[in-house]
């Protein structure tokens, strides 16, 4: 293939999100893969990630096509099958209109018809949840998936579009390049057409004059020489273009004196980024001989010591976890703890006010889908040997699904830490020495937004805990600057907005707020929150000691009793408990919410982006449980007003005390970058717990058997054998 074709390939394909410039310019075999060619017959369609992932030529790679598939679980997300039949009856409802399906999922059956179901009884009846625009209308849909018919809601009440879809992200890559205008800016920068990628990002929402058009501002990248286009980009550009006409509607072009950043140094892949491989001499991995602890069953259903949960692929929120349950240890019974949990919004703030950066506000699972932009998992790296791995089948613009392969992967962790322990000392007599293996079970997503990842893992722990992990990791996108040292700067006078990585490279200091859903049910729906405040207190004189620290528990009546701002120096447990699900001694059965390093917005609540995402005025949220409210930000989030977010909601201060109630958590990182994050950033971690709270009537682990030597493999090191 000669070198022109190879880059308008490379420039096709980069028009999905830069997720599949990460997979799939890395891998060599595009020439490999005639059938792309042939499915390329000018359909810009046809070369998209979906397709490509079903494409019969990539069977082997795909695995299981999943035609076959049936629905076993009232929670079971819609079969390659159903998602047909709903396609058919959402093609005659729009009768030869032209439309774009944004969403089409499981409408779930009410909680209470789940609650009460049980293998074998007959599944509720399915329906799909459709989310369609056709002629400059959202539309909300349900389909009957027994009687085909389509039933329509209002989607009128509510600002903002749907998830842009792939193909409408797709479509834009040529939009800038039917402008002349466009093409002068570019060769005036001195980059080659030939060099040059758009990537399509969202215009969060400034005012009323952006109402009335989907909106996407394109910023434009130099992939001469790198993979790595994010660190290569044509500062102060931006091309604002309709996503329903393709008209480009402006350009900005602000940094003319601005050059483009070198390419030397910026690539990450192996067989190409410069220096040495630096190599363990001894690898490690973690391997489980006699297979794994957990099954699975009838797809969905995962098994594993004391936990029992469904857990599916969303589009929307990437994982969903659902009728989590545990062993109660003196019965055996099953008891519930949480009906559901997922990512509900992020929101990504860059802190730049120039014109080319001010909007920069993403709101990744409302915008773009944080499950639709996961990527198949990497094994042996993204999981370890011992993971399994579930494959997702989501829809295409046109309503056909697609699958998704190996998109979560499941497995067993033992990092060699304790899950308690104690020594003796000698001094009384006996010595005892009784120490116990930490184990848990590990559910992972890894959704590839534009330039970061993020890595999402739910994990359960044999002694009740859910850990819930989100890593960061990917690509900082930076800002072009003239600077290409520090001593050129004047610190006082010129506004950086972030930190100088490399030569004329600006991090710009941003923050990333991961909101979760989490419809908690201690012992059953009917629960209350408790804050357990610690205070201090003063003695009375009596005692050698001024001061000690009190709990003072406060159950929240309404939903502001639970607008929860964390303090450190102002501290509280935060608990959900059943009142009326007391342990023998009589606590109340309970799971708390354990906050780790978090971060709270710094922005002006009136702000339109912080207004839209008003989930990140508050850590902690609680809401009577409410079918149709799901989403932080609203459900069409992208270029929303703020008129449907979980603040919204909250400020109605219904009543929450033993009531059905939602938890909602918001995970926060400040982001100042610095060099380490160039050109590709080691990841960081940060996370929360549900950690049981007098839920089990003592150590729910005590009795769990040590290892002992002769049950566990020797594997004998190459060198020795
Ligand atoms: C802009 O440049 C591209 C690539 O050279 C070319 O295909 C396109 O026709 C140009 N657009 C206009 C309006 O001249
Ligand atoms: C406990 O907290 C409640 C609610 O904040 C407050 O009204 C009450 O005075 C506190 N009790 C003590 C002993 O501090
Ligand atoms: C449920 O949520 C929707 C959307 O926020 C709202 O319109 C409706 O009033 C809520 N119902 C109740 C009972 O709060
Ligand atoms: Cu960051």
């Amino acid at each position: 293939m000669e070198g022109k074709s190879f880059l308008r390939r490379l420039f096709l394909i980069s028009a999905v999100a830069s997720v599949v410039l990460l997979t799939i310019i890395t891998l060599p075999p595009l020439p490999t893969k005639p059938d792309l060619h042939e499915c390329a017959t000018n359909s810009v369609w046809c070369t998209a990630k979906n397709r490509f992932l079903r494409h019969p030529a990539d069977a082997a790679a795909v695995g299981n096509d999943h035609s076959g598939d049936v629905p076993h679980h009232p929670l079971d997300p819609l079969t390659v099958q159903e998602m047909n039949r709903a396609h058919k009856s959402i093609k005659s409802f729009f009768a030869g209109k032209v439309y774009g399906v944004h969403s089409l999922v499981l409408e779930e059956a009410d909680k209470e018809v789940v609650l009460r179901w049980r293998k074998p009884d007959p599944l509720p009846p399915r329906k799909a949840s459709v989310i369609a625009r056709a002629a400059g209308k959202n539309y909300i849909l349900t389909v009957d998936l027994e009687s085909s018919e389509v039933s329509q809601h209002d989607a009128t009440q509510i600002s903002g579009y749907p998830m842009v879809t792939l193909e409408d992200m797709q479509s834009m890559i040529y939009a800038p390049l039917a402008n002349a205008d466009f093409n002068r800016t570019i060769l005036a920068r001195g980059v080659d057409l030939a060099d040059v990628t758009c990537l399509p990002f969202s215009p969060g929402w400034y005012g009323e004059a952006e109402d009335g058009r989907r909106l996407v501002k394109l910023e434009c990248f130099s992939m001469k020489d790198t993979a790595n286009f994010y660190m290569r980009p044509i500062e102060g550009v931006i091309v604002v273009t309709d996503l329903d006409t393709k008209q480009v509607v402006e350009i900005v072009d602000k940094g003319k004196h601005i050059p483009i950043p070198k390419a030397a140094g910026t690539d990450y892949r192996l067989n190409v980024a410069n220096g040495p491989i630096i190599k363990l001499p001894n690898p490690i991995s973690m391997e489980q001989p006699n297979g794994p602890n957990f099954v699975i069953e009838d797809e969905h259903l995962v098994k594993w010591a004391n936990w029992e949960f469904h857990l599916k692929p969303d589009p929307r929120a990437g994982v969903v976890i659902s009728r989590a349950r545990t062993r109660d240890l003196d019965t055996g019974v099953m008891r519930d703890v949480m009906y559901q949990g997922f990512a509900s919004e992020l929101f990504v703030p860059y802190m730049d006010p120039e014109e080319a950066w001010y909007f920069k506000t993403y709101m990744d699972a409302g915008e773009y889908g944080f499950g639709l932009q996961a990527l198949a998992l990497e094994p042996l790296n993204d999981c370890p040997r011992n993971a399994k791995y579930m494959d997702a089948v989501f829809a295409a613009s046109d309503g056909t699904p697609y699958v998704r392969s190996n998109m979560i992967c499941l497995f067993e962790r033992y990092a060699g830490d304790a899950a308690w322990r104690h020594t003796e000392n000698p001094i009384t007599g006996e010595m005892i020495r009784e120490a116990r293996p930490k184990i848990s079970l590990v559910a992972r997503m890894v959704a590839s937004l534009a330039n970061y990842d993020y890595i999402v893992d739910w994990e359960f722990h044999a002694d009740g805990l859910i850990n819930v992990k989100v890593s960061l990791t990917g690509i900082v996108i930076v800002k072009g600057t003239s600077y290409a040292n520090m001593n050129q700067v004047n610190e006082d006078k010129a506004e950086l907005y972030g930190t100088l990585l490399s030569d004329n490279i600006v991090g710009v200091v941003h923050d990333h707020f991961i909101n979760f859903y989490l419809d908690m049910d201690i012992d059953g729906p009917d629960n209350s929150f408790l804050n357990v405040h610690l205070q201090r207190h003063y003695t009375d004189g009596n005692s050698p000691r001024k001061s000690f620290m009190k709990v003072n528990k406060t159950v929240a009546k309404t939903e502001k009793d639970a607008q929860i701002k964390l303090k450190l120096t102002d501290p509280s447990e935060f608990h959900v408990i059943n009142p009326s699900k007391r342990s023998r001694v009589g606590n109340p059965a309970g799971y708390k919410v354990v906050a780790a390093g978090t971060a709270a917005s710094l922005l002006d609540p009136e702000d339109a982006p912080q207004r839209r995402n008003a989930f990140t005025n508050n850590q902690i949220w609680v809401t009577p449980y409410n079918k149709s409210e799901r989403w932080a930000g609203g459900l069409f989030a992208y270029q929303s007003h703020g008129d449907d977010t979980l603040q919204v909601w909250s400020d109605r201060d219904r009543d929450i005390e033993n009531k059905d109630i939602v938890l909602w958590y918001t995970l926060g990182f400040h982001h100042v970058p610095c060099q380490e994050d160039y050109p590709i950033m080691p990841t960081v971690t940060s996370g929360f717990d549900l950690k049981p709270v007098n839920f089990f009537s003592r150590n729910p682990v005590l009795r769990v058997a040590p290892y002992v030597e002769r049950e566990l493999p020797v594997c004998k090191a190459a060198a020795s054998a």
